[in-house]
């Protein structure tokens, strides 16, 4: 047995409630030892030592080098305690804080078994409710919808349908959104994303001179407002972007520090090394290498309340339903500490989601955010889908890896994507390969988490790399390909399954497929993605019934 790969953690992803009276336990061994029998051995915590019961643990999750068994427990008390036993070869070995041990002394267990010494209600992250349904759709705002015909256009620099440059102004604006809330509804969304709406002098508007008032060339608070009710009533959820990690050089506070150096009064809320700071030197920290974006110091109490203001603010004012941080990881921890129980405080039922491109664990322990911007499920499917270097088999082995990263309710809470602003769009990646552009769509909708779709997306909207990912979208309907648009809606009614919403995850290469199971009560779906080059019928049993087919992928369901 490889004792080096056995991983277990109290208190971490290995071990967390999932309610005042539910825990998971996850055990981490070694791919090869597959053939191990793996149980668990528990108790109320102060019964270890005289009264024990024992359960199987299966195998839920595998990647490249590891088995994840994973099991389950309604438990009778919040104090528990638990060791693993495995048998492989006509051995036993016991597996506790002491390591892997051929012995076990009960007897001393409270040395050294594993525990959850008490589960304390408040620090049960909860799902975010509505999350387990939602499909998000991202707008870049300058470029979906122009709806106010009457606004200052002089600002407005390029044509609808024109390719954008850093600097063009197209014109869209809340009012478009407004004006499109029935096809937002139609497609069957039912959250929106949507990037800064403050004002700002850029077109992306993630330089904020002003965060209590929404951009003019965008609209004004009270059609954002307008928006989020429209939304609401037709069931959608808003979600805005929260710029905290820096602002415009234009904001007040910077140009006062600019004017009076260290005397200004806000001298703190930035990080300068000199008594000035001067943009021609970048002697501050600020955004990459932007010295108009100058960082702001989250370690200032004052700029954590500023921060903390806006944040409730506009959930006041326009009942928004979460934010999503940008450049949320050079942020600090303490501040998203605080974040969180101000924003959960004023709408619990908001959702907060991190743009952390790598592993964010330390961030999504149930004390900073619910979620992050999943680009680790970005990069499986360009290697899967669009670059072809991963096989099922490879896909099935990442996206396993990626689950076991962190904790069931934060998985039930990630924002799949396949592209972004900041990315390529993905239809171009495919090489405009509508077949895999709708494969890549289907595992979206199938797997664990929250899909979101980038605007156009259902039209197969082209692009490369910013700003090319941020063209104006073609409302012209003799451009559209109904067939695609139909399916994409057909995928995402499949989000909505009870079994996608609840289920468990089983995701697995069969046949050179990848396969994902989702479970839930009676019934199972299941969806198979051809990606090779031969062209395979792929097969369902008799009991399936099919609810989505297309060339490169099935999902079938089957009711018990
Ligand atoms: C502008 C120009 C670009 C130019 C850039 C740099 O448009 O053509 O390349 O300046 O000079 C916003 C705008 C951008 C704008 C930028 C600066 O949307 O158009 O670019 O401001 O003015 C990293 C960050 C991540 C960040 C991405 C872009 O960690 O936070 O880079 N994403 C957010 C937003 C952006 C936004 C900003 C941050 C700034 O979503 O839209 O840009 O507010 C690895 C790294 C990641 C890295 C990622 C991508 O994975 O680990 O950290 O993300 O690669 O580079």
């Amino acid at each position: 047995m490889n004792e080096c790969a056995m991983l277990h953690i109290p208190d971490s992803r290995y071990c967390f409630a999932t309610g005042e009276k539910e825990l998971v336990l996850r055990l981490r061994m070694a791919r090869e030892d597959e053939k191990a029998k793996v149980f668990l051995i528990y108790a109320k915590k102060y019964d270890f030592t005289f009264c024990r019961k024992k359960l199987p643990m299966e195998i839920k999750y595998s990647d490249r080098l590891y088995n994840y068994y994973e099991i389950k427990m309604r438990l009778e008390d919040v104090r528990f305690a638990y060791i693993f036993q495995i048998e492989e070869d006509g051995n036993t070995w016991y597996f506790s804080e002491d390591g892997v041990t051929k012995e076990y002394k009960f007897e001393e267990g409270f040395y050294n078994f594993f525990q959850m010494p008490y589960i304390n209600k408040n620090d049960v992250m909860d799902t975010v409710d509505w999350m387990r349904s939602a499909v998000f759709y991202q707008i870049f705002v300058e470029r979906f919808r122009q709806g106010n015909e009457k606004k200052d256009t002089s600002y407005i620099n390029m044509k609808w349908d024109e390719k954008p440059t850093p600097k063009s102004f197209a014109g869209g604006d809340l009012a478009g959104i407004i004006e499109k809330m029935d096809y937002l509804k139609e497609l069957g969304i039912n959250a929106l994303y949507l990037t800064p709406v403050f004002r700002s002098i850029s077109n992306h508007k993630y330089d904020i001179i002003d965060y209590f008032t929404v951009d003019p060339q965008f609209g004004t608070k009270e059609e954002l407002r307008q928006l989020v009710k429209l939304a609401h009533e037709n069931g959608i959820r808003v979600v805005l972007d929260a710029v905290f990690n820096h602002c415009s050089m234009e904001m007040q506070q910077f140009q006062d520090v600019l004017e009076k150096g260290r005397e200004s009064r806000f001298y703190d809320w930035f990080i300068i090394d000199g008594d000035f700071p001067e943009p021609e030197k970048m002697n501050y920290e600020c955004f990459a290498a932007c010295n108009y974006m100058p960082k702001l110091n989250t370690a200032n109490e004052e700029v954590q309340d500023f921060l903390l203001e806006i944040a409730i603010y506009w959930i006041r004012e326009a009942d928004i339903d979460g934010w999503r941080l940008d450049v949320s990881d050079e942020v600090s921890h303490g501040f998203w500490r605080r974040f969180r129980k101000a924003v959960k405080k004023e709408k619990p039922d908001s959702v907060i989601i991190g743009e952390n491109w790598h592993d964010a664990y330390a961030y999504l322990m149930g004390d900073q955010y619910d979620s992050i911007m999943n680009y680790a499920f970005t990069k499986a499917c360009l290697d899967y889908f669009a670059k072809g270097v991963f096989s099922a088999k490879d896909m099935a082995d990442k996206l396993n890896s990626n689950l076991m990263r962190n904790t069931e309710q934060v998985n039930r809470m990630m924002l799949n994507l396949l592209d972004s602003h900041d990315t390529h769009r993905f239809f171009t990646e495919v090489n405009k390969d509508k077949d895999k552009m709708l494969a890549a769509i289907a595992l979206e909708m199938v797997f664990e988490g929250a899909p979101c779709l980038y605007y156009g997306t259902e039209l197969c909207m082209e692009g490369g790399y910013d700003p090319d990912s941020r063209r104006g979208f073609p409302w012209d309907t003799k451009s559209w390909d109904m067939d695609f648009l139909e399916k994409v809606k057909e995928l995402i009614r499949i989000r909505k399954q009870p079994a996608v919403q609840y289920g468990e995850i089983k995701i697995e290469e069969e046949q050179e497929m990848l396969h994902v199971e989702r479970m839930w009560e009676n019934s199972k779906i299941i969806l198979r993605i051809n990606m090779t080059e031969e062209e395979k019928k792929i097969p369902k049993q008799p009991e399936e019934t099919v609810l989505c087919e297309d060339n490169r992928f099935l999902i079938t369901i089957t009711e018990a």
